[in-house]
């Protein structure tokens, strides 16, 4: 184990080194990453987006007083606050807890995350001359990652550690409004009135989610989810003229990990095939389209991670254990699926329905 751990860290801080690492050895024939690879498996995994967070009152406590941004750069803090949902949900996978916009931060931008909020930017992007304080992050930028990763490798032994990042449009949107949005106005006024600056910026934000998710699988995660939760707001062919582009320049990036690479959206039923064809192995679906209509969509040769309403945790016991067993019927079958909400768990959720519905699960899906 410490000789594994030993050559896993020598990979640490070479960001885009054409060698491959592979998933870390003990994490390989876990349910989620064969999950992933559309390999059987023995139940069908399953991990919450957003399990680390608001919804544990152990995660409140020990955040007390302590800046959301602050936290992410603790790697101590970091690795606990990861392991926490795995300890009370019994998940078949960590995700590394952090944000989409810390890279930015890493880099000076002027940036918080207002509690109740979301991500503010200072000082919006809106010109050519904004490009210049976008620099990619070194390894030494993130080295806190790279401590924070290995503190969670040797807890976690066999369950995998999935890290993430933001995709360049998502990240783009909070850069642009300055914050959240609901119609993106600013962003889509940038992408059709001056699309080469545009591309520019979505191509620069490629870069640094590379290098962001990158020092993460160097360090010893299993996986990475992309986050483009925003780009359900375009019409496929915009996201595939302006978009898509950079996400597959941040997925192609990535591919010589070896890793399962994720790819994840909000009220993306029309962009599915797209999100695909992007590079992922792995396409996120939320509770809008049914798994087997998804999988339809994308086509052969990936697999799927979806897609229980959030929602749903607030309905009774009954209603909550009929919409779970819905998910998994309309999985039965197909080539890969990996259980999960399909959006974030919201803050007020009840952990116990969460940890019940873990169980249900694995009773359920067990082969
Ligand atoms: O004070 C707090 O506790 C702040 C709340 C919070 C938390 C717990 C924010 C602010 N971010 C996070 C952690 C976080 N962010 C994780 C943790 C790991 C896990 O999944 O358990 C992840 C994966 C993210 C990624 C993230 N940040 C996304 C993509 C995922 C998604 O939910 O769509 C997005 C869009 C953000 C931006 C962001 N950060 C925080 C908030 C409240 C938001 C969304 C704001 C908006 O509505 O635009």
């Amino acid at each position: 184990m410490s000789e594994e751990r030993g050559a896993r860290n020598s990979q640490a801080g070479s960001p885009g080194s054409a060698e491959a690492v592979g998933v870390r050895a003990a994490t390989a024939q876990s349910a989620f990453i064969r999950a992933c690879r559309r390999e059987p498996v023995p139940h069908t995994p399953v991990w919450f987006m957003r399990q680390a967070g608001r919804a544990l009152p152990e995660y409140r406590k020990l955040r007390e007083g302590v800046p959301m941004l602050t936290s992410c750069t603790i790697p101590e803090m970091v690795a606990e606050i990861t392991l926490q949902p795995v300890r009370r949900y019994g998940v078949d996978a960590a995700i590394y807890f952090s944000d989409i916009v810390v890279p930015l931060k890493a880099i000076g931008i002027d940036l918080d995350i207002k509690p109740g909020v979301g991500p503010v930017i200072e000082k919006p992007f809106r010109t050519e001359a904004d490009l210049e304080r976008l620099r990619v992050p070194t390894p030494d930028d993130l080295s806190f990652i790279t401590e924070a990763v290995r503190i969670l490798t040797a807890e976690l032994g066999p369950t995998p550690l999935i890290g993430f990042g933001g995709a360049p449009f998502t990240l783009a949107s909070y850069l642009i409004e300055g914050g959240p949005s609901r119609s993106y106005e600013q962003t889509k006024a940038m992408m059709y009135g001056a699309p080469q600056l545009f591309a520019a910026l979505l191509d620069r934000l490629a870069d640094i989610t590379a290098a962001f998710l990158s020092v993460q699988l160097s360090a010893g995660a299993s996986a990475v989810q992309l986050f483009d939760s925003w780009a359900g707001a375009l019409a496929p062919v915009d996201y595939r003229t302006h978009v898509m582009p950079a996400s597959a320049k941040v997925l192609a990036a990535v591919a010589h990990f070896g890793a399962p690479r994720l790819h994840f959206g909000v009220g993306t039923g029309e962009l599915l095939a797209l999100m695909g064809e992007a590079g992922a192995d792995v396409v996120g679906v939320d509770w809008r389209v049914p798994l087997d209509e998804a999988a339809r969509r994308i086509g052969p040769g990936k697999a799927v991670q979806g897609n229980l309403d959030p929602a749903v945790v607030f309905a009774p016991w009954e209603a909550v254990d009929a919409a779970t067993r819905r998910v998994l019927r309309d999985a039965d079958g197909l080539e890969g699926h990996v259980f999960n909400l399909g959006h974030g768990v919201g803050p007020q959720t009840d952990p116990d329905v969460l940890a019940r519905i873990v169980e249900l699960v694995h009773e359920v899906s067990a082969r």
